[in-house]
């Protein structure tokens, strides 16, 4: 295959599952528009792209950005689970079918090859397909941070069944950037997604951990420069090479067209424009988690206890879980209802939408950097990996927030949501009138201000977007 060292052909590889492929995909958008003379790959799998919306697959900034297929095994995709179907997508993609895809992303760009990859840093069989490999983290920042150290942190505190011992609520001060957090918030635990999935998830993280900062040239991080404290910035950039905070990445110029606005089919956006500003709750918890049963119940008798107008994303297969008569009244009363319950949203611009005054959530990364860019109080229910450092960092961090896990009394308590706990966090974080609600409310504010000077011109976001294309379009001879 001929190559072109002067022109810059950039792979940008997703990892084909839960919410990662769009995340990259507005990295490969923001790419392709601000190098307009570069040529862009977006690889992922038919399944994968067929899941994108509509608006984003099509062609970006000078239309320099084609979308390249990774083959799989067809009959593998329809039945098996999906811890397994990762694991055999790694195993492929290990065993040459990232650089056979890479080959056939060249021959399809006319014979120019691959001369960078960027690929989701669950794909770090990148490191060995012989080209620069620029890494991009979708997760929390510090739940990175907590990977890479987390041998150290094993031998210091015990395997992960101990997380919730008697050295859970401990501060990890003696592990730079961490210092936040407790014991307990660390990613390691499987938090109910299954067994299987937490093994698959624990060796992809391993290999992360090992090779991110030996061979990567550059990692992304989906943050702004000034999200984070001082220490917290120093200990990623000690811990990574070339760390470039670029986020939030649903922001990212030319990015608007993976999040699919207009792509409403529940009327989300007309519902919400007949509610007062600051008076609805949101609900999501994202593309993996799922509240057990009992739990689903309490939050949704405590939704009505707050006589809050309230919109849920909620996966259909959960619906049977609720109290039949609560589905009734909340989606078959019309307009009158005081809630609506969808399979999905156009989560991004719900949060911005003025109705929205408080977010019930899993708190994933995307969660939270979508509810501070919205300007809205969160109300974190974590379940596994980053999610419960994500949750600490909105409730003792940065305060826009509370977690139903921020267990005051050091008894190691459940983070369960209850009737009353949820009832009594969105009335707070919607209209509370005591002075710790009325401050999360105002600093959601000044996050939201935060996001927006990070795309100015001179912001922060926009400067390491600069460098990080300067590195990805390197012209390398
Ligand atoms: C895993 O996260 P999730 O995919 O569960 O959650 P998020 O990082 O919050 O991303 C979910 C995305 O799905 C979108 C939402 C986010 O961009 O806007 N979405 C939507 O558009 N409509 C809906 O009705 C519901 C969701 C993992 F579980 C987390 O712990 C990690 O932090 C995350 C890292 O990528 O991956």
């Amino acid at each position: 295959m001929p190559s072109s060292p002067s022109h810059p052909h950039v792979a940008v590889v997703a990892f084909p599952f839960s919410s990662h492929a769009p995340k990259l995909l507005a990295v490969a958008r923001a790419l392709a528009t601000a190098a307009p003379s570069a040529t862009f790959s977006f690889l992922s799998t038919a399944d994968s792209l067929a899941r994108l919306p509509a608006t984003a697959v099509v062609p970006a900034g000078n239309n320099n950005l084609r979308f390249v297929e990774v083959p799989t095994d067809g009959d593998q995709e329809e039945t098996w689970p999906v811890w397994r179907r990762m694991e055999m997508f790694v195993e492929a993609a290990e065993g040459g079918g990232l650089r056979r895809a890479m080959e056939a992303a060249g021959d399809a760009a006319g014979g120019v090859a691959v001369s960078c990859v960027v690929g989701d840093a669950f794909m770090s069989m990148a490191a060995e397909v012989g080209v620069p490999w620029v890494a991009v983290w979708t997760g929390g920042p510090c739940a990175l941070l907590a990977h890479i150290v987390g041998d150290a942190i094993r031998e210091d505190i015990g395997d992960d069944d101990d997380l919730h011992g008697a050295r859970g609520d401990e501060l990890l001060t003696s592990y730079p950037g961490l210092g936040s957090y407790r014991v307990r918030d660390l990613p390691f635990g499987g938090g109910g997604v299954g067994g299987d999935m937490h093994r698959v998830m624990t060796m992809l993280l391993g290999r992360v951990a090992r090779r991110l900062p030996r061979a990567a040239t550059a990692v992304a991080i989906n943050a702004f420069p000034g999200l984070f404290p001082p220490d917290v910035s120093a200990a990623l950039a000690d811990a990574l090479p070339n760390c470039l905070p670029i986020g939030p990445y649903h922001l990212l110029p030319g990015a608007a067209a993976t999040q699919a606005n207009d792509d409403d089919p529940h009327g989300c956006l007309a519902w919400l424009a007949r509610r007062p500003a600051g008076s609805v709750a949101y609900v999501s918890f994202g593309t993996v988690a799922a509240p057990p049963p009992d739990e689903l119940r309490e939050l949704a008798a405590g939704l009505e206890a707050s006589g809050a107008p309230f919109l849920w994303s909620l996966r259909e297969d959960s619906w049977p879980l609720l109290p039949p008569e609560f589905l009734d009244r909340a989606t078959k009363a019309g307009d009158s209802a005081a809630g609506l319950v969808v399979a999905w949203t156009p989560q991004a611009a719900v949060l911005r939408h003025p109705a929205v005054g408080a977010f019930v959530t899993h708190s994933g990364w995307g969660a939270v950097l979508e509810a501070m860019s919205g300007g809205v109080p969160m109300a974190c229910r974590p379940f596994f990996g980053d999610q419960h450092m994500n949750a600490r960092a909105v409730a003792r961090l940065w305060c826009f927030g509370m977690a139903f896990d921020d267990d005051n009394d050091g008894g190691g308590k459940p983070s369960m949501m209850t009737r009353g706990r949820v009832a009594e966090a969105v009335a707070s974080l919607l209209a509370g009138e005591e002075e710790g609600a009325r401050m999360m409310r105002a600093r959601a504010r000044e996050l939201q201000a935060m996001v927006v000077s990070a795309f100015e011109p001179d912001g922060g976001s926009t400067k390491n977007l600069h460098k990080f294309v300067e590195i990805v379009c390197a012209r390398r001879v």
